[in-house]
């Protein structure tokens, strides 16, 4: 009997953390306070633009308090062909001047952040409020969001990890559109189509966007080297050798007319000599005239 009791009582320790997955708590009063609403704590959980007190501009009271709890996390990802991480939660909408706490809880076993964008930078930081954490665990924060109407970004900024679907939008009022690309709510930017080449996929881009015809693609090359473009033929030096050679040319031809190829090399000989005797003559003159006005 009690070898049974041992055996169910060891068994059941060992299979306990199967049943519940532990969270870890990041209790905002365990979180340093680093001024401007950034909050830390040794753990590596973050809270940045945290604003639970202060009116945005345009605000005259708060004008509800709200509260969510938003998961992330590759599970969620599952549902969206082709995606990875996740919010539980693609959309939001609050009216203006709403004081908003986030639960943000991170059930994966790697980082992840709530991080909203576009907000006035007067009274969050780089114009962010944003929530990050290690998973699995759990951390909160709160904002007042802004008069107007008007839709914010809302990802994990961890490296692809928005390209890999963990994007949302959170619109305020009646918000002032989509954003593109968001998992189930708005199509991809780039929608892969195996048929479709690079090339075709620009020019329907291009199409789609409502953009001027364009001129040229550029190739879509990464092995070709970067070549220096070489001297044009017509560079200014060739044009004025020509334009020389052209009025020249006709003089030189009536003087050597009747001549032979050697008495013209003497000649020309001769022409440089006189050229260089002129030019050092010229250069005394003026070495005279410099010491004289010493
Ligand atoms: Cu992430």
């Amino acid at each position: 009997m009690m070898k049974f009791v041992s055996v169910s009582v060891f068994s059941a320790l060992i299979s306990l953390p199967v049943f519940a997955q532990d969270y870890q708590d990041h209790d905002a009063g365990m979180l340093m306070n680093h001024g401007d609403g950034h909050l830390m704590d040794m753990a590596g959980g973050m809270v940045m633009g945290n604003n639970p007190d202060t009116l945005p501009g345009g605000c005259e009271k708060v004008a509800e308090t709200k509260e969510i709890t938003v998961h992330a996390g590759h599970k969620y990802a599952e549902k969206f062909p082709g995606r990875m991480f996740a919010f539980d939660t693609q959309e939001f909408q609050f009216k203006p001047c709403t004081k908003l706490t986030v639960h943000f809880i991170n059930d994966d076993n790697v980082r992840h952040q709530w991080m909203m964008h576009g907000l006035p930078k007067y009274l969050y930081p780089k114009g962010m409020f944003h929530l990050e954490v290690s998973g699995p665990a759990k951390i909160s924060g709160t904002l007042i969001l802004p008069p107007g109407d008007k839709t914010y970004l809302v990802h994990c900024d961890i490296a692809q990890h928005m390209e890999k679907g963990m994007k949302a939008q959170l619109k305020v009022g009646k918000g002032d559109g989509d954003l593109p690309s968001i998992p189930n709510v708005t199509a991809n930017i780039v929608q892969d189509d195996y048929k479709i080449t690079l090339p075709e996929l620009l020019a329907k881009a291009h199409e789609e966007a409502n953009l001027p015809e364009p001129v040229e693609q550029p190739p879509v090359t990464t092995t070709k080297p970067i070549v220096v473009e070489e001297d044009n033929d017509f560079s200014g030096t060739t044009v004025i050798g020509l334009a020389l050679g052209i009025l020249v040319a006709p003089m030189l031809a009536r003087k050597f007319k009747g001549m032979t190829v050697t008495e013209i090399i003497v000649y020309l000989f001769d022409l440089s000599k006189s050229l260089v005797q002129i030019a050092i003559e010229t250069g005394q003159k003026l070495l005279k005239i410099i010491q004289k006005s010493r």
